[in-house]
């Protein structure tokens, strides 16, 4: 069954908390270990989530609720980070930068108007889709990315104890 609006929304909501109770504690070995050479550290999954927050996720949903059907360009994330400046890079920082970029999102997310979530967006790699989509697809994102620092968590938990 689909998500309802509200329980979209919720989803949403408790991720700031989320990340706080799972990232907050950690030392730098944790914040940096990393599953392969090619996987995100926790601290990189932070940071991809402020980012993602700011130019991609409310970036797209204001367009689409103020443009008619706007063309929104691709973009490499990976790319991105390899050029990143990393000097907000404090787990204190990067949570408390998530929360405010979440509080901005949820500014416009629980303001939406019935009517606007059947607005759409038009992206050349994913085709069309509506504010409802977009939405969906960014609550599914929250719990990807938390998902992954659990587990990123447990396997530096499990080498750390092997030591
Ligand atoms: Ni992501």
């Amino acid at each position: 069954m689909a998500p309802s609006h509200a329980q979209l929304i919720v989803t949403l909501q408790q991720t700031s908390s989320a990340l706080r109770s799972l990232t907050s504690s950690l030392s730098d070995r944790a914040l940096d270990f990393r599953l392969a050479t090619s996987d995100w550290s926790i601290r990189e999954i932070l940071a991809h989530l402020v980012d993602d927050e700011m130019y991609i996720m409310r970036m797209r949903l204001a367009r689409m609720i103020k443009e008619d059907r706007p063309s929104l360009a691709p973009y490499d994330e990976k790319q991105w980070y390899e050029s990143r400046n990393t000097t907000r890079d404090h787990v204190t920082e990067l949570l408390s930068d998530f929360d405010l970029q979440r509080a901005a999102s949820l500014g416009i997310i629980t303001m939406l108007r019935e009517s606007d979530w059947a607005r759409e967006g038009h992206q050349p790699e994913y085709g069309n889709f509506t504010v409802e989509e977009w939405l969906k697809h960014w609550a599914e994102h929250d719990t990807t990315h938390l998902q992954q620092i659990e587990s990123t968590l447990e396997a530096y938990q499990a080498q750390s104890a092997g030591e």
